[in-house]
């Protein structure tokens, strides 16, 4: 009885969450399947892999950028093939941003990808010693190579006391990685898993909302999405939050 009420009140959550999500335009995962493919037009999505760090941290930089469509985490750079957390031996750690190129440029990807490290830093970044922690662009085609080129150029004119350590080369084999790494960042706080309907691994990884809020949980959305983001979350809890007062 007492589950039967609860599955009935994370529902009605969910529904909720799904109803104040589609009123602010925001762009919603199909449930069944979680296909966040964006547009009818014949659009095509973009595809950039960067390596900055640990992968948790990476994933999330990403997550709340306006045109960014998914999210994913993975191993690349390296020659072994099929990579574990735990036997990764000389691939990186990654995250590969789906985007819309209409939207969003990978010019201010990788304005996202300088700011969000410190690519100085020589095997690893921070406490994350090591060489999965380093700084790698992976580039698809020769456009992507300049691009990344020049602004590692202008990086590096920034100060030259230091040797700017990142790498460019073409992205090769990108290996997901396991389930427990995707959106790490969100999975912290399980009571906005919660309240987005406790989407399957499946649909966690392909779902536009939950990049967002991966992004929202390490606190990496600019200031007033965040703002935004949090009142949508206080109305809803206000509004609709089942509180159990007895089993
Ligand atoms: N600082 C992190 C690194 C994890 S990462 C995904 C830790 O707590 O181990 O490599």
């Amino acid at each position: 009885m007492a589950r039967d009420s609860f599955a009935v009140a994370v529902s009605f959550l969910g529904a909720l969450v799904l109803l104040a999500t589609a009123a602010s335009g925001a762009r919603l995962p199909g449930r069944a399947g979680g296909s966040a493919q964006p547009r009818g037009d014949g659009g095509a999505t973009s595809t950039a892999v960067f390596a900055l760090g640990s992968f948790w941290r990476s994933e999330a930089a990403f997550g709340c950028l306006p045109g960014v469509i998914r999210t994913s985490v993975g191993y690349a750079g390296g020659s072994k093939a099929n990579p574990e957390y735990r036997n990764l031996a000389d691939h990186a750690e990654c995250v590969k941003v789906e985007y819309n190129p209409q939207l969003i440029q990978y010019k201010q990807l990788l304005d996202v990808f300088w700011a969000s490290h410190d690519p100085r830093e020589v095997f690893g970044q921070g406490p994350d010693v090591g060489n999965q922690y380093r700084s790698v662009i992976f580039t698809n085609g020769t456009l992507e190579a300049r691009l990344a080129g020049l602004s590692k150029e202008r990086e590096q004119g920034k100060d030259r006391s230091s040797v700017i350590t990142t790498e460019i080369q073409p992205v090769g084999a990108f290996y997901p990685a396991e389930p427990e790494h995707q959106k790490f960042e969100l999975k912290r706080k399980p009571f906005l898993v919660q309240l987005i309907g406790n989407l399957s691994e499946e649909e966690l990884m392909s779902s536009t909302l939950a990049a967002k809020l991966n992004a929202y949980a390490a606190d990496l959305c600019p200031l007033e999405t965040h703002k935004r983001i949090s009142s949508k979350i206080d109305e809803i809890a206000k509004k609709g939050w089942p509180i159990l007062k007895d089993i």
